[in-house]
């Protein structure tokens, strides 16, 4: 609606400026309630799967535009997006933010333009709540301790490991809560060790580039802890080049995060020991918060998604091919 009256102001300082006398303004396009969405990016399937559940939310009902801008896993990206969205008034702006970090600023100009905004997936690290109406996503600090919980029970207290760990974007809560989660139990383990942390950014690309540099020098790993599925992808390649086993029986154990189709069937087949869930199908839960605001209903300031963990003996082939992504 904040669009409308733009287009409408302009219309009519236009209509000044060249001397138009009674000219009816145009009539609303329409009640469309606009949309800006700034995502991430495409870096994951996980990210395709979300972006996907967020159109389609939002392209099923005429009410609604979703102006949705991908910024390519860089924040500056972001915040012209977001100024932009503010420049055009519309009505309401969703965050998938790429980092914690450096949001005050923008959120604090959004707040002062009187558009509401919702953070979604990850969460920005600011001191005032009130810059955001909600944050919708995963608790990825029980993701991670659902992985160390079922490494716990899998590995003797008394045989000492060696755990490779894959780190996605540094600064994205995804990334933030995973490590920390490892971090605590090898702090808890004195079995335990870290042999290592390589950058791999959520992508199945930079994971496989710094898997086979890495595994160049280094062989002895027990336990690969990868903080999601396209990383995984890229180090399983990796590791199969440096004729290194893995999953059931084999060398490393294999825990991933996101538990995308292609990633349950490795995990259903035995090439993946822990798939921990990570839902990206939440568009429909974000809609229905923006309904519940427009209708004056109070919602929480952290909605959580549903999720679990997957391992070759929970899941069956039919399972697998249940899955939307
Ligand atoms: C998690 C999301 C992460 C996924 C990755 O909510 O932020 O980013 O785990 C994606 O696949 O790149």
């Amino acid at each position: 609606m904040k669009r409308f009256f733009s287009v409408l102001l302009c219309l009519t300082m236009i209509c000044c400026m060249a001397g138009c006398s009674g000219v009816k303004a145009t009539e609303p396009a329409s009640n469309v309630y606009v949309i800006g969405f700034s995502q991430v990016g495409s870096e994951s399937d996980w990210r395709v799967a979300n972006t996907r559940s967020m159109t389609a939310t939002f392209a099923d009902d005429p009410s609604y535009e979703l102006l949705m801008e991908n910024a390519r896993q860089q924040q500056e990206n972001q915040f012209s997006a977001v100024r932009k969205f503010i420049l055009e008034g519309v009505d309401f702006i969703i965050i998938a933010p790429t980092v914690e970090e450096g949001w005050e600023t923008v959120l604090t100009e959004i707040k002062e333009a009187g558009i509401p905004v919702i953070i979604m997936d990850r969460s920005v690290a600011v001191d005032d709540e009130d810059l955001y109406l909600t944050n919708i996503g995963s608790d990825f600090l029980r993701q991670g301790n659902l992985a160390v919980e079922w490494l716990e029970d899998e590995i003797p207290e008394d045989k000492e490991i060696r755990i490779l760990h894959l780190q996605g974007t540094i600064g994205a809560t995804a990334q933030i809560q995973r490590t920390k989660a490892l971090e605590d139990a090898v702090a808890k383990h004195a079995n335990w060790e870290i042999s290592s942390q390589l950058y791999g950014d959520f992508t199945e690309a930079k994971a496989y580039e710094v898997m086979t540099a890495y595994l160049k020098e280094n062989k002895d790993i027990d336990v690969l802890y990868s903080e999601n599925d396209n990383m995984t992808f890229g180090a399983m390649r990796a590791l199969e080049e440096a004729g290194i086993s893995y999953g059931n029986g084999g060398q490393v154990k294999i825990i991933t995060f996101d538990a995308t189709r292609e990633a349950l069937q490795y995990c259903h087949d035995g090439k993946i020991n822990l798939c921990v869930e990570c839902n990206p199908l939440f568009g429909p839960l974000v809609k229905e918060l923006i309904e519940n605001y427009r209708n004056g209903i109070d919602i929480p300031k952290h909605v959580y998604v549903d999720e679990s963990a997957y391992t070759t003996q929970n899941i069956t082939q039919e399972f697998v091919d249940s899955r939307e992504y």
